[in-house]
């Protein structure tokens, strides 16, 4: 059996009932097989980065996980999905966003995924919850670089 490591997963929303849609996505990341939910950050209200639309709710979790990273992203799509997502164009506001920030130590780049996220470190509604719930992996220097764009605690 392929041994847990731990990952981190970005929530997003700005489409409909967006803190509802998170709630629930928690709910059905927590459900998965092969996954245990260990660590979740408060939700975050954010405005819109590089993007339209109302303002996003944003969480981040730490998971435990024996899914390899394209089986994780594949149940994070189908839950998103469910959310009714639909992508007709980039950055367009979603129901629903579910991005694998980081997997274990794993540096990654095919056609689908991309490991460490590529834009994590730019992004406050990214950095703020990580810090909140893994404060080993966010310096201070990294949130002041940040510290311009608009986060807040719901
Ligand atoms: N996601 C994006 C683009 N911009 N801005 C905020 N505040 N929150 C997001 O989750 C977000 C965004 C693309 O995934
Ligand atoms: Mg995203
Ligand atoms: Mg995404």
């Amino acid at each position: 059996m392929r041994a847990p490591v731990f990952a981190y997963i970005g929530l997003g929303a700005n489409l409909g009932d967006a803190r509802a849609t998170v709630l629930q996505a928690l709910n059905a990341i927590a459900d998965l097989d092969g996954l245990a939910l260990t660590r979740q950050s408060s939700l975050y209200g954010s405005a819109p980065v590089d993007a339209g639309g109302d303002d996003y709710v944003n969480a981040v979790v730490q998971v435990h996980t024996r899914l390899k990273p394209h089986a994780l992203l594949e149940q994070l799509h189908t839950i998103e999905d469910a959310a009714g997502r639909r992508r007709p164009f980039r950055n367009a506001p979603r129901t629903l966003d579910l991005d694998i920030l980081l997997y274990d130590q794993m540096v990654l780049n095919d056609a689908v995924l991309v490991l460490p996220h590529p834009r994590m470190w730019l992004r406050a509604f990214v950095l703020r919850p990580l810090a909140e719930i893994a404060p080993e992996l966010v310096s201070k220097q990294q949130l002041k670089a940040v510290a311009d764009q608009p986060v807040w605690v719901l």
